[in-house]
């Protein structure tokens, strides 16, 4: 069944596809206060206004319901939106956007009141269907595309998980999960997750477009056609949403709430975690733990991979090696650290085997096209592959999870998802592979790129329900479009090659900017040999990925922080306590993200979209809009060019204020990696302690980076850092503003609101880049101070706001 390729590019097909034909002539049949209903062609399209920004087209062919059912959309409720829906049903006029319906033919596209276009479809193809031809008969129906026009001006961004660069326009993107040959180079094209979203910018005003389908998907982006773009499927209805900013910030809101936001960590998340494939016993485990903590290294989780399954076998311990699991995971709680299993969605065929027999007597597997148990070989040998789009499966697997979380197993890592098996090579589930689902039988062909996705959710609903009191952690190899909201991804086998630690940064920019807030790749590099100096950049790099995580294969060269000697173990160690310390204002990050959307590692271009110069600063992000960070991604370099968008940036090391625009030659030896704070932006830190697990900490000092110029706010978030109180008010926010000019520095410290009170005596503020003041005051008072270089320390009371000013 394996289906045509929608857009030429590589040679010509042997058999010339059948052509794209057109959608005609339409009639208006019905309308509402915010919608229109359309019959053409044996076609019936629809257009909702579903908010100001956000429209939904939906084309339904001959023999499919109109129906919007779908696994990536969290809110379908949405509030009958303010509209006017003009007599002849060719417009929707909502109080922020456009949709222009024409009739003759059939064309849609998007507009605003300023004048702007965006997502207009194509006056010659527009939307329509690619019929397979009389020689196949194909029960999905035939593929279907629309085709939007392209204008020069427009650039293209998102498109979930690449390896090539930031910016997307003239290229052609698919959608369909795989586990990629572990050479992850450009020549790659769709990897382990999939999210078919497009962030589009056009002289600097943001749209945005998601085609919402489970089907094999292809985005070309003006790459066929200079003048055009085409988003195409391979069956199914042809659903997409087009939301209209015009910010980066406001697509990715409105995106985020459609198909889900991520949810609130157990701050423990944010720390330092260790892995490998793998630790083959507990007490290799345990030993691996008390010599982070014997050299001073922040730790706060550990990964089992594969090798603690009772013959891979998931569900189960090893006897031999991990007999006692819970004196294990009672071990690390003494040490402070978490306890991360795998899970493989292959389960072992084996008749002694309750995990096996539950699945099989309660027909949760997917079966053959002709009724038989789906069978293929994954790390146990035989396995049988749980049917996750059925609700019956997903519950079933929500429980088997108590096999790990009674033992006090922390979090869930779920792997091979896409999924992957073995015979003949690695690959996935065949198109006609049956899954009965909710009662509504599909091929794995119609859901395939679901599969993932379910199984997270799986974990994620079964940690919420076997331990309620705490907070899921799950992380997800494979996934689609609302991943999200259960499960963090990081992005699978990459290699210790400087290229990878380069391609990192714009593949994670793009995760980001596709509703993927919470991300990140195996620091130091998953298979092939590291070495010193690229696991110290590539940590210089990780520790400001959302997800901070070291990994690698077990025929590698081991990478912990101490494996290669000395000089690296200490630049290791100060980046790990670097980001330990920066845990409040990535918290702060994550509960952002979990209520806009917003990124936390970020393109330069998500914050200043009409600076064009920012659309090819790969290789350079944001960390919040207080932190530019740029790695050095090459061996034997401390030198690199950085460019540093409008506003004063200060450099983190030496002080020096950068006034943006401009092009910078930052020098980053190692330990020292490019990072520049914005300008008078108060930033969050924890103390540097030595690490004994993951504490509010005490004090809390406010670092502020001082320059005669624009003055800076930030709003820190807190709370308990685990559990659900803060659902019911107890958390606590706290405004922390500064302005510098004529020598004479202030700095307002508001007091926290909110009912959570953190434990803690003592607020420091540390101010950079000022000389020995004359004199400073607190709250009207003469101040508690001390300074040394250029560098002025003020001690204060914790739990109420201050104002300090500082006179030159
Ligand atoms: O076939 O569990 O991406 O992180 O260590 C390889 C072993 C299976 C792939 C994952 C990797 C993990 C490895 N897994």
């Amino acid at each position: 069944m394996r289906r045509s390729t929608h857009f030429a590019q590589f040679g010509v097909p042997t058999v010339a596809p059948p052509p794209f034909q057109p959608l005609g002539r339409a009639e208006v049949v019905e309308r509402t206060t915010t919608s229109v209903r359309l019959r053409c062609d044996r076609a019936t399209v629809e257009v909702t206004a579903l908010a100001a920004d956000l429209f939904r087209v939906g084309l339904f062919g001959e023999g499919q319901p109109v129906d919007y059912r779908s696994h990536a959309v969290a809110k379908t409720d949405w509030p009958v939106v303010h509209a006017t829906v003009d007599a002849s049903g060719t417009s929707i006029v909502t109080d922020e956007c456009t949709a222009r319906i024409a009739l003759e033919p059939l064309r849609i596209g998007f507009g605003d009141a300023t004048g702007r276009q965006f997502a207009v479809d194509d006056q010659q193809l527009g939307m329509g269907f690619a019929p397979l031809g009389p020689d196949l008969l194909d029960p999905l129906g035939a593929p279907a595309r629309v085709y939007k026009q392209h204008t020069r001006t427009t650039h293209y961004f998102g498109c979930g998980e690449r390896t090539g660069g930031l910016e997307k326009t003239a290229s052609r993107q698919v959608f369909w999960n795989v586990d990629p040959p572990s050479q992850h180079t450009a020549s790659l094209n769709n990897m382990y997750t999939s999210v078919p979203f497009l962030l589009a910018i056009d002289k600097g005003q943001a749209w945005g477009l998601f085609v919402d389908s489970s089907y094999r998907l292809e985005f070309d982006l003006a790459n066929e056609d200079p003048a055009r773009c085409g988003f195409g499927i391979d069956g199914g209805p042809l659903i997409y949403y087009v939301f209209g900013g015009p910010t980066p910030a406001k697509v990715l809101e409105r995106y985020t709430e459609l198909t889900g936001r991520i949810w609130l960590p157990p701050r423990w998340a944010l720390g330092y975690h260790q892995s490998r494939w793998g630790y083959r016993t507990a007490d290799e485990v345990v030993e691996l733990v008390r010599e982070f903590r014997s050299r001073d290294v922040p730790l706060d989780a550990v990964y089992l991979d594969i090798d603690y399954m009772d013959g891979y076998r998931v569900f189960t311990w090893d006897k031999k090696h991990f007999g006692d699991a819970a004196a294990l995971a009672n071990d690390l709680r003494t040490l402070g650290v978490k306890l991360v299993t795998i899970v493989d969605p292959g389960v072992k065929i084996d008749e002694q085997y309750e995990v096996y027999t539950s699945g099989r007597d309660n027909d949760l597997f997917c079966k053959t096209f002709h009724g038989s148990e789906y069978r293929n070989v994954v790390w146990p040998g035989m396995c049988a592959f749980p049917d996750f789009t059925n609700p019956r499966t997903r519950e079933w697997w929500s429980d088997n999870h108590r096999a790990l979380i009674d033992v006090g197993v922390a979090g869930i890592w779920c792997d091979m998802n896409e999924p992957t098996v073995f015979v003949p090579t690695p690959h996935t589930l065949p198109d006609d592979v049956a899954h009965h689902g909710d009662g509504e039988a599909k091929l794995h062909v119609q859901v395939h790129n679901l599969y993932g996705q379910l199984m997270a959710r799986a974990a994620h609903e079964g940690l919420r329900k076997l331990r309620p009191d705490q907070r899921p952690f799950v992380i997800s190899r494979s996934g689609f479009a609302g991943l999200q909201r259960w499960a963090l991804h990081w992005t699978g086998d990459n290699s210790s090659w400087w290229e990878h630690l380069w391609m990192s940064m714009p593949q994670l920019q793009n995760l980001g900017l596709s509703g993927y807030a919470w991300v990140g790749v195996d620091i130091g590099g998953f298979s092939g040999d590291a070495t010193g100096e690229l696991v110290t950049r590539w940590t210089e790099f990780g520790i400001f990925q959302p997800f901070c995580r070291n990994h690698s294969a077990w025929d590698t060269r081991p990478q912990e922080p101490w494996a290669f000697g000395e000089q690296y173990e200490g630049l290791i160690r100060s980046a790990l306590q670097m980001r330990q310390r920066l845990v409040p204002y990535l918290y702060t990050l994550f509960e952002e993200a979990s209520r806009t959307g917003a990124p936390i590692l970020r393109p330069l271009l998500f914050e200043f979209p009409d600076d064009e110069a920012t659309y090819s600063a790969d290789d350079e992000f944001m960390v919040g809009d207080a932190l530019l960070v740029a790695p050095i991604a090459r061996p034997g370099t401390e030198y690199r060019h950085v460019y540093i968008p409008r506003g004063t940036w200060v450099h983190w090391w030496s002080g020096e204020a950068v006034r943006g625009p401009a092009h910078v030659l930052a020098h980053a030896p190692l330990g020292q990696p490019a990072v520049y704070a914005r300008a008078n932006t108060p930033v969050p830190l924890w103390p540097a302690l030595a690490y004994e697990g993951e504490r509010a900490a005490d004090p809390l000092t406010w670092l502020i980076h001082v320059a005669e110029a624009e003055s800076g706010e930030l709003t820190l978030y807190e709370d308990a850092g685990e559990g659900y109180a803060y659902q019911q008010g107890e958390f606590a926010r706290t405004r922390a503003a500064c302005s510098a000019s004529g020598g004479r520095i202030d700095v307002r410290l508001g007091a926290p609101t909110g009912a959570y009170v953190a434990d803690r005596k003592r607020i420091e503020l540390e101010l950079r880049g000022i000389e020995k003041p004359r004199d400073v005051l607190v709250d009207g008072q003469a101040g508690d101070w001390e300074h040394d270089g250029a560098r002025l320390l003020v001690r204060l009371a914790a739990g109420a706001g201050h104002e300090v000013v500082v006179e030159a």
